[in-house]
């Protein structure tokens, strides 16, 4: 591992509260033309970034000298999604000056949280694969690894969520509408994407045939850098997202035949591609204008390190030395035919030359075993948008097959139907995921239960043909943002504890299991987590006007709406619990607030039936004073990172509740365990490694395994079976028939009971039930136990340092990307 220092006195930069009270008066004045009477906080936010800009452009500016000067190897993330967030206290922290900053802040009047509350996130992701590559470039720049993220400049990224009587209501997200002061346009790297057309079969001069695109359509690639500071300053890394633009947006002949309106029509067509963040989560949008996005980025980011190695280089003999690509997911494997045509149509190279080249090149990251979130290209729409792409795939699918497959297995055409890179059948299809095992040089699963299931079920054949491409290397969470700067009391109380340098090396937190047992620091812990829920309490009346009570049992499930991440069963443990509740009002149970915060795809039906179902209980249960306020429930509008950010420090139960063998990993689990909550959950995804750090009796499993789900479904699962045998869960479920959580509404909340018998539970709620609410007994048991509880919670919080995203780079680094850490500032 490599040991990068943290200790306070070791930040490079050091800036007296003076001086960078200076600063941002500076900034206010002359860079935007206000003063200190008359600037609202958006401005003294702006000044204030200004101000840290001072110091990370310095850092920028070393960083590349170091990493341009020994021509290294670095890798570059090529991610659909990144999901940063806000920046501001993020960027304070790892510079470590956030005292100096707030306390400069104060003297000029100022409140640092107000001021950091006026940025607006930057969602430019969906969920947790946007989040996980931006926890990676994080723990890249903190370790000191020369690496470029490579995205897209969405103008609108993920929709603002709103509630109108219970229904999600989407609205556009516009990040900077006002400006944003991270990025920095970089107009002298300009790209051109060729886009549409046809090829043609030439003849050089020497008889050579070769391929030439005629493209029917060009389109500009803007590059914006966000500069990305690794814990400790001593690296700043960056983030290049390109926007598209009209290639000449001033086309004169168009313009001056009367063509105007014309030329206005092209430049929005053009301007379209980096409009707007696709808000799918686990379903494939097969639109046209998605894949374009998607060739976008990826030939605008080749071209880019291709620009960068030629400045170096006169041959590519030394390309598969300095660059490693990682994929994020499916979304960029197009970069495997685009490099190909870069080198073999716009170089020269042979075939066999690039093809030698890209294989070393390329690694491949997989996210999900959902059959519906696998992409597939229709042909067709393939060969319109990018017809010599199709004919490269085509020539690596040829050569696969007849050169691999037919060696394996020789005369075997089934198999050679089963691995085929194109999906016969009508229409016929391009399967992105196999294109990728083919054109990599490893295929790595999130966790370790998710990697076995990729070598097992989704890629059987692959695996027996190269086994040593499969691996896996388990997600992380940086902790810097995720204790440290959203949780800053119990990063006090730890720094005192274990010292300052937990936040690089997070197994140090292991030392406080000693402590665990020891009723002063258990008081203290729990007087932290106590005023973290007061804090969320005020937060959840402004947002719901529901008053909660910090007392109670904080029960939270954040994520993205989806029937296999099942909030739906988590609801029906509340009617449960509240049908219980209206029979005997006196029932002794733990007070519970249920909190969620969720979006739904916008065309994603049940999802969103089940968030108005949500709401509408909440809603009754919440006004119903039979049941004394024992139990809450509020769904916390427009979820996202920042807010992530306020409940997770609040958390007492962390809901992981997925159908086993379908999450893929799961990183929200690793955040609430990190600020001490417990986990209930399912032996799913990265729960099986959580459960093996923090012991069995300190987290709550139930339900069926990934083994016991899929046998159950072969043998033909019926949930009515457990529909008719168990009254009570017959009763709460025939309560959605009704009108009692709709008032004049019947039947507003069938669908969701439909989807569990008519629709035949896809997703196994009803097999799941009984031992979920046993499970959630046995949480309600060791929650009287303040003793008990506060251990448990202790130990989740110190056991899981493994799940520093800085332990999946360096595995990233030990068994893929080979890299060398040069920190640019000692
Ligand atoms: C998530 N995938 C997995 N996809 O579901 C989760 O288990 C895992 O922890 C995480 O990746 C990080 O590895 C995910 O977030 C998407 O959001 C895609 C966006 C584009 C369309 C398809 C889904």
């Amino acid at each position: 591992m490599v040991q990068v220092s943290t200790a306070a006195e070791d930040f490079p930069f050091y800036l007296d509260k003076e001086a960078f009270k200076q600063s941002v008066q500076r900034h206010l004045h002359t860079t935007y033309g206000t003063v200190e009477s008359k600037a609202n906080s958006l401005a003294w936010w702006k000044a204030t970034c200004s101000a840290i800009n001072e110091l990370v452009f310095e850092g920028l500016t070393e960083t590349h000298k170091k990493h341009s000067g020994i021509d290294t190897r670095a890798v570059h993330y090529l991610s659909l999604e990144f999901l940063m967030g806000r920046l501001t206290r993020n960027n304070l922290y790892n510079l470590g000056i956030f005292e100096t900053a707030r306390d400069a802040l104060t003297e000029l009047g100022q409140d640092i949280d107000t001021l950091c509350s006026e940025e607006p996130d930057m969602a430019l992701g969906n969920g947790g694969l946007g989040r996980l590559a931006a926890c990676f470039i994080d723990s890249l720049a903190t370790l000191g690894y020369p690496a470029i993220g490579y995205g897209i400049h969405y103008e609108h990224g993920l929709f603002r969520q709103e509630f109108r009587d219970g229904h999600q209501i989407e609205r556009p997200d516009s990040w900077r509408d006002y400006g944003n002061p991270w990025e920095i346009c970089r107009p002298e790297s300009i790209q051109k994407v060729p886009l549409y057309g046809y090829v043609e079969t030439e003849f050089g001069p020497n008889g050579k045939m070769r391929k030439v695109w005629h493209p029917g359509e060009m389109i500009r690639g803007v590059p914006w850098d966000i500069p990305v500071v690794g814990f400790g300053g001593h690296t700043v890394n960056i983030l290049r997202l390109w926007e598209s633009r009209a290639d000449d947006y001033f086309d004169w002949d168009v313009f001056n035949a009367g063509g105007y309106v014309d030329a206005q029509a092209e430049k929005a067509r053009a301007e379209a591609i980096s409009k707007v963040l696709y808000p799918n989560d686990e379903t494939l949008a097969g639109k046209e204008l998605r894949l374009t996005q998607q060739y976008f980025f990826c030939c605008c980011s080749l071209q880019d390190m291709l620009r960068r190695y030629k400045r170096r280089h006169d041959d590519f003999s030394h390309f598969a030395e300095q660059i490693v690509i990682q994929l994020n997911d499916t979304h960029p494997t197009i970069a495997i035919p685009e490099l190909m045509r870069q080198l073999v149509d716009l170089e020269g190279l042979k075939w066999e030359e690039a093809w030698a080249i890209s294989q070393q090149v390329f690694a491949y990251t997989n996210h999900t075993l959902l059959p519906e979130a696998l992409e597939k290209w229709d042909v067709v729409l393939f060969e319109h948008v990018l017809p010599r792409h199709l004919e490269i795939i085509y020539e690596i699918n040829h050569r696969f097959l007849d050169e691999v497959v037919a060696k394996k297995w020789p005369n075997d055409d089934q198999m050679k139907q089963r691995l085929s890179i194109i999906e016969e059948g009508n229409p016929r299809m391009v399967r992105m995921a196999y294109l990728g095992v083919v054109g990599c040089f490893k295929t790595n699963g999130v966790a370790y239960m998710h990697s076995e299931l990729i070598k097992k079920e989704l890629f059987p054949y692959f695996y027996e043909l190269w086994p040593e491409r499969f691996t896996n290397v388990t997600n992380g969470i940086t902790p810097r943002r995720w204790l440290k700067a959203c949780n800053p009391r119990l990063s006090a109380l730890f720094d005192e504890a274990v010292g300052t340098h937990w936040p690089t090396d997070l197994t140090l937190l292991r030392q406080v299991v000693a402590k665990a047992d020891d009723p002063k620091f258990q008081k203290r812990f729990m007087a932290i987590k106590h005023q973290n829920k007061q804090d969320l309490a005020k937060v959840i009346l402004q947002l719901t006007g529901v008053e909660v009570s910090a007392e109670a049992i904080f029960d939270i499930q954040i994520k993205r709406l989806h029937e296999y991440k099942r909030q739906h069963l988590n609801m029906l443990h509340i009617l449960t619990l509240y049908r219980r509740l209206l029979q005997d009002p006196d029932l002794d149970i733990q007070p519970r607030v249920f909190i969620f915060g969720a979006k739904a795809a916008p065309g994603y039906k049940l999802a969103k039936d089940i968030i108005f179902g949500i709401n509408k209980i909440g809603e009754r249960i919440n006004a119903d004073e039979r049941i004394k306020g024992k139990i809450k429930v509020v769904f916390l509008p427009n979820y996202r990172v920042s807010l992530a950010e306020q409940m997770i420090p609040a958390g007492d139960l962390s809901e992981q509740i997925s159908t086993a063998g379908k999450e893929a990993s799961g990183t929200g689990n690793m955040k609430f365990a990190l600020n001490g909550a417990l986990t209930i959950g399912t032996m799913d995804g990265a729960n099986v490694e959580i459960r093996e750090e923090v012991g069995d009796e300190n987290i709550f499993i139930f339900g069926l395994s990934a083994d016991e789900v899929s046998s159950k479904l072969k043998a033909g699962y019926n949930s009515r079976d457990y529909y008719y045998n168990n009254p009570e869960l017959k009763a709460i479920l025939d309560w959605l028939d009704s009108d009692y959580f709709t008032p004049n509404q019947p039947g507003a909340l069938a669908s969701i009971k439909r989807s569990l018998l008519d629709g035949g539970d896809p997703f196994l709620c009803l097999a799941d039930y009984e031992s979920y609410i046993c499970a959630q007994q046995a949480v309600d048991q060791a929650y009287r136990d303040k003793a008990r509880w506060a251990k448990m919670a202790i130990i989740n919080s110190a056991s899981v340092g493994k799940f520093n995203s800085d332990r999946s780079i360096q595995d990233y680094v030990d068994t893929i990307w080979k890299l060398k850490s040069y920190p640019a500032i000692e």
